[in-house]
């Protein structure tokens, strides 16, 4: 064996047996890091002896080489293991010290968030029907065309059904454009009586001040023997009041939707320019009318039923659907329906 050999395995050694202590002595980050220099530093021990490398003859060089890195890479892990213990004792020092009441409110006040407007209005309108002895179903968002049109009896070229009108995923699959899916999926398999209501995202290609190509609805509808006209509006003069106040007055249109028969749309008197002695002299909102309409609703379809496999011979029904949007923003005065999607925290923070 070399002498330069010989002398480089005794540092070696040398350093071996001082580093556990030097690292055990270190009682700081700093003090530590400062040991660690005199080992690995640029002008370390270590450091020292790979550069003596070269002086060491070619054939034993690897094998002296490999017994270097063997130490650096202990004095690596070490150094590791003791600034890790360092870490945690500054750590439980710092814990045991000071005594941290968890519990206590942070300093600076957290704001608090609440339930967005549109799902606050959702909300109070499904209490509303849940009052009123409906159950709560759900609906998917794609549907298929069959439930979303088809049987519902929309003819096969109605303008709703035109890729215009639909954002569709594929031929016969499409984005639901109302809620009335959930009348076929609920009424289909089903015995009645049934009194069901749901809420949900539909979707139509609309953009203006106040319509969204995203927007929300909420559906319903009752079956069962007897049923009749009289009931509808008794049920939904009864909702109107509700979210309204019992004073304002309703009135039921006449209109067309495929799947109900009689078909009508509601209105209510306008909140907006409401005088104290009732009148109501028209304004901006109600567009001079006083009116404003909250819902389409009608007997449903026979041809609706057989679809379902309800007898249409033996059951009656009657269905309604209205848009959540609308209602939030005669609620809170909201002029633009982008506003509720737009998430800005100085529209929302006033609610
Ligand atoms: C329907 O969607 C029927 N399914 C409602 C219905 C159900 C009738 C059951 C009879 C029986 P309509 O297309 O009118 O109807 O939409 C209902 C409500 O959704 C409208 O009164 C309006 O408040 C809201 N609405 C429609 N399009 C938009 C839109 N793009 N953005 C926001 N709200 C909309």
């Amino acid at each position: 064996m070399t002498d330069a050999r010989q002398d480089i395995e005794q540092t070696i050694a040398s350093l071996r047996s001082a580093y556990p202590s030097s690292f055990a002595q270190c009682a700081t980050e700093q003090q530590l890091r400062d040991a660690n220099a005199r080992f690995l530093g640029k002008k370390g021990d270590v450091t020292a002896l790979l550069k003596r490398l070269g002086s060491i003859e070619a054939d034993q060089r690897k094998a002296v080489g490999a017994l270097v890195n063997d130490l650096k890479s202990e004095i690596e892990k070490a150094f590791a293991a003791a600034l890790a213990r360092i870490d945690k004792a500054r750590r439980d020092k710092e814990l045991n010290e000071r005594f941290f009441d968890l519990s206590l409110p942070g300093r600076v006040p957290t704001p608090r968030g609440h339930v967005h407007p549109l799902m606050q209005t959702r909300d109070d309108m499904l209490a509303i029907f849940k009052d009123l002895g409906f159950v709560i179903a759900a609906g998917p968002e794609v549907e298929l065309e069959q439930n979303n049109f088809t049987k519902l009896a929309f003819p096969p070229d109605h303008p709703a059904t035109d890729m215009q009108d639909s954002f569709w995923i594929k031929p016969g699959v499409l984005l639901r454009t109302h809620t009335s899916n959930v009348q076929i999926r609920e009424m289909s398999g089903r015995t009645p009586p049934l009194a069901v209501v749901s809420a949900g995202v539909v979707y139509r290609r609309d953009d203006d001040v106040t319509h969204s190509p995203m927007f929300h609805q909420i559906e319903g509808f009752i079956v069962d023997e007897n049923v009749s006209f009289a009931q509808l509006k008794g049920v939904l003069t009864a909702f109107a009041h509700r979210l309204y106040g019992a004073d304002v007055p309703v009135r039921f249109r006449p209109s067309y939707f495929p799947f109900v028969e009689p078909g009508a749309e509601l209105d209510v008197g306008c909140v907006f320019c409401a005088r104290p002695d009732g009148t109501r002299p028209g304004c901006r909102v109600c567009k001079g009318t006083g009116w404003i309409e909250i819902l389409g609703c009608g007997m449903i379809h026979p041809q609706v039923f057989e679809n379902c496999g309800i007898d249409p011979d033996r059951y009656t029904g009657f269905a309604f659907g209205m848009g959540i949007e609308r209602v939030a923003m005669l609620r809170y005065g909201i002029p633009d329906i982008r506003l509720l999607f737009e998430n800005d925290p100085r529209f929302l923070a006033q609610f």
